[in-house]
């Protein structure tokens, strides 16, 4: 294994990037025509890029008619400054303790060889995602739809290391460290907890993406895989697991990534709710990727639309179309081969009869029924997250 230099090639990328537009691009923008930046992050392909320091990388639209998004597509989110410019393959271990019947200082080629291998595909997706259409639109990085790609993702089970390690009879909650750091001391590290009791067996530290090392920038060598989870608890980097029987309070489970503990984990601008919870489970979501917004159809030819859609692993049961403003529905085929946590890639082909725009959208439906609600009847949250609206795309036919 090769050693891994980050930054020796990010800096050229850093130094350029500051002069561009990226100020410009953190302001208020809707949801669709983001700029794909000209300069592009080691292993990654130029993508919509919102900061350098720390690197907030969306996946462009178009990515998403495939049921694997490629790791140099796949978004980017880090919240701190500070990541490692180098990482040493054959030095890493994690580090197993609190209350455990035995610390553990697992080497990477430990994992690899002593531990069963598992695989699972799963949607990572940032609970942000799509936050820029919300109305009125919450503070926090104007993700368009893009913050979400599904790997397949390789490693070994938590469980399996847990055991290793043996867990006291009042062992609660576990502790995921990430290996970052702050600029300012008094920000804390990114560090997660999760109940023993949401920790199944699918739950893995995956090395492995898409059959390839992990991107550094998604968290080489080794990273937190929850399927079905939103991907703020699915720790990058990940160097230290502590086992304690009490929760501590911790910055980012404490305030981000929290919805209103209400039925609807709804509020209004006006009056936020008093108490929040965390945000787990993702809600049912499709995203149309092709035809692009905007884009001009020929008439009477042949239209393919595709997309993608998932949920947290319930399963996708029906991906509905409409081409007259949600009038009428039909049902797109969809690709049932990936396993419950993956996307359902589906398409839906007709021939555009009539000139002038279109409104192409796109439903997914799961197999509790739960489905898609339209754009303006999405529920509002101040953190902005959650959104699942009613996928929407407009071209001109001509
Ligand atoms: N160490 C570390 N892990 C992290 C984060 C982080 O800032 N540091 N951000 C989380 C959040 S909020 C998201 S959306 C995902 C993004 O994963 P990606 O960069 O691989 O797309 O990583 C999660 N894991
Ligand atoms: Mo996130």
């Amino acid at each position: 294994m090769k050693r891994r230099d980050f930054f020796k090639t990010s800096v050229i990328a850093s130094t350029a990037l500051l002069g561009s537009s990226l100020s410009a691009s953190l302001t208020t923008q809707p949801i669709t025509g983001r700029k794909i930046a000209k300069i592009a992050f080691p292993e990654k392909k130029p993508m919509i890029t919102y900061s350098d320091r720390p690197p907030l990388l969306e996946t462009p639209k178009s990515v998403f008619t495939q049921s694997l998004t490629p790791n140099d597509d796949f978004f980017v989110r880090w919240h701190l400054p500070d990541i490692p410019t180098h990482i040493d393959p054959d030095a890493y271990t994690i580090k197993i303790d609190g209350l455990v019947d035995r610390e553990l200082n697992i080497s990477l080629k430990s994992l690899k060889h002593d531990f069963e291998q598992v695989e699972v595909t799963a949607v990572l997706q940032c609970g942000g995602n799509s936050r820029s259409a919300f109305h009125p639109i919450p503070g926090g990085i104007q993700w368009g739809s893009g913050a979400m790609g599904c790997a397949k993702w390789k490693g070994v089970r938590l469980s399996d290391i847990l055991d290793r390690a043996g867990l006291k009879k009042d062992a609660q909650w576990i502790g995921f460290n990430g290996l970052e750091k702050a600029a300012y001391y008094e920000t804390p590290n990114f560090i997660r907890e999760l109940h023993l009791e949401e920790l199944d067996d699918h739950v893995i530290l995956a090395y492995e993406m898409n059959g390839e090392d992990l991107p550094y920038l998604n968290g080489y060598p080794l990273r937190l895989v929850i399927p079905g989870y939103y991907s703020d608890s699915w720790v990058k980097m990940m160097s230290h697991i502590t086992v304690t029987n009490k929760y501590k309070s911790l910055f980012f489970m404490d305030e981000a990534y929290r919805v209103p503990d209400n039925a609807t984990e709804s509020e209004t601008p006006e009056k936020h709710f008093k108490s929040t919870k965390p945000i787990t489970k993702m809600n049912v979501k499709s995203v149309i990727g092709y035809p692009e917004n905007g884009a001009k159809i020929a008439h009477n030819s042949q239209l393919v639309v595709r997309g993608v859609a998932f949920d947290s692993g319930l399963g996708i049961k029906d991906v509905h179309i409409s081409i007259d403003d949600g009038k009428t529905w039909e049902r797109a085929i969809l690709d049932h081969n990936a396993g419950r946590y993956a996307y359902k890639a589906f398409r839906f082909g007709f021939k555009p009869g009539k000139y002038g725009k279109v409104n192409i959208m796109a439903k997914a439906i799961n197999r509790l029924g739960e489905e898609q609600p339209l754009a303006k009847d999405v529920l509002w949250n101040h953190g902005g997250y959650k959104y699942n609206g009613i996928d929407v795309v407009t071209v001109e036919v001509v």
